[in-house]
């Protein structure tokens, strides 16, 4: 059956299930949801757990009596359902404050602010047992050229990045950083625009260690790239530290669509590689009900991305139980690609030395091997489409 369980580790950000339907050319179609309602509602669907900014749960300049509140009311539904905070992540974007940026914000008063916010949020998260803190720089960006010295403002992201490891470390907290990236939206252009970025910046910080990356599908798609591909890399490099799941048509404005719309392909690939690479992080969807739709429509929506996760998750498996598709494997000749191309310790003297390798080899009749991926990917879409 496809009902979702806590062993899953299926979790939903408060700001997804909670989206009132506000888009730049209209107003919210749903009114606000009561954050301890969303826990017991997820809880109810088969969610193991949840995830917000600071402002999701206490809104934005909520006096000390207030903040306590809040936190009490959200830790009470916790309790009664079991639900777990795996992550937590820092709104810098909403207040106009962040027009400019965060981290890189041209102003030095709002950084030292926005950094501030940050620490405060992070005391909550390790509070409630966050073992990854999110940073998506949605506003660390700009319009215009001369507008940001690019240089300079990774100078100040680096800065920031290297007081938040100390911090974290010196507090003692179990808690490690993952990096979103987004190529635009709501910035013309965004710094560290996509994984790529993102994993080669994290190698100049003093802790990388204490750095990975939260990829969402449809931020690469916006970029025209091939999740999966990403995703393989954030892996083999050991940074996929969290991962934003969810459905995106294109490049195009970020749909946020619920996981498994849009590129369902890319979807079948994506858990396919989670799955058999035994990523044991959360299963975290940062989706957007869309707004034609009640709160009938927001739970179906929350319900669908696990559905379609478990779904997918069967048909990988199906794939790769599959006797013809391994036979297929070997004919494209996928255990060969897992061979190293050096003998056991031979050298460039050694790999010189063999004539077979150069002087005898006949690269016209390599070239005239097929690789028979038409047939292995016929069979993948024959399983995707359930009718193998
Ligand atoms: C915002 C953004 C998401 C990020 C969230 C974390 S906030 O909704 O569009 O992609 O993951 O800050
Ligand atoms: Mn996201
Ligand atoms: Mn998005
Ligand atoms: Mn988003």
């Amino acid at each position: 059956s496809y009902r979702p369980t806590p062993e899953d580790r299926f979790s939903f950000g408060l700001w997804t299930v909670g989206w009132q339907g506000r888009d730049p050319f209209g107003d919210a179609t749903r009114p606000a949801l009561d954050p301890a309602e969303s826990v017991r509602r997820l809880a109810e669907l088969g969610a193991w757990g949840v995830t917000f900014h600071d402002d999701d749960l206490i809104p934005f300049g909520s006096p000390r009596t207030e903040r306590e509140r809040h936190v009490r009311r959200f830790r009470a539904a916790l309790d009664e359902t079991g639900m777990t905070v795996p992550m937590a992540t820092t709104n810098l974007f909403t207040h106009p404050v962040f027009k400019d940026g965060a981290f890189t914000a041209n102003d030095r008063d709002v950084r030292r602010y926005a950094l501030r916010k940050v620490m405060r949020n992070i005391d909550l998260a390790a509070e409630l047992g966050a073992r990854t803190y999110v940073a998506w720089g949605g506003r660390e960006g700009a319009e215009s050229g001369a507008a940001k010295d690019v240089r300079c403002a990774l100078d100040r992201l680096k800065e920031a990045f290297d007081l938040l490891g100390e911090y974290v470390t010196g507090q003692g907290y179990d808690l490690r950083f993952a990096l979103e990236p987004k190529p635009n939206e709501p910035r013309g252009d965004i710094l560290l625009p996509t994984v790529g970025h993102a994993l080669a910046f994290i190698e100049r910080l003093e802790r990388p260690e204490l750095f990975g990356v939260n990829p969402e599908v449809g931020h690469e798609q916006m970029a025209g790239l091939n999740f999966p591909h990403g995703i393989a890399q954030a892996l083999w490099a050991g940074k996929l530290f969290h991962i934003d799941l969810n459905g995106q048509s294109g490049i195009k404005y970020d749909q946020d669509l619920r996981f498994g719309a849009g590129d369902l392909r890319a979807a079948f690939w994506l858990v396919d590689l989670l799955e058999s690479a035994g990523y044991d992080g959360p299963r975290h969807f940062d989706f957007k009900p869309p707004r034609t739709e009640d709160f009938q429509g927001v739970w179906a929506s929350a319900a669908g991305c696990m559905r379609n996760y478990l779904v997918l998750r069967e048909r990988a498996a199906a794939f790769r139980a599959d006797r013809e598709v391994a036979e297929a494997l070997r004919a494209s000749r996928l255990d060969e690609l897992a061979r190293p191309t050096l003998e056991p310790g031979e050298t460039a003297a050694g790999l010189l030395a063999d004539r077979a390798a150069f002087e005898d080899f006949d690269p016209d009749a390599a070239a005239e091997r097929g690789m028979a991926f038409e047939h292995l990917d016929q069979l993948a879409m024959d399983h995707l489409l359930g009718v193998r």
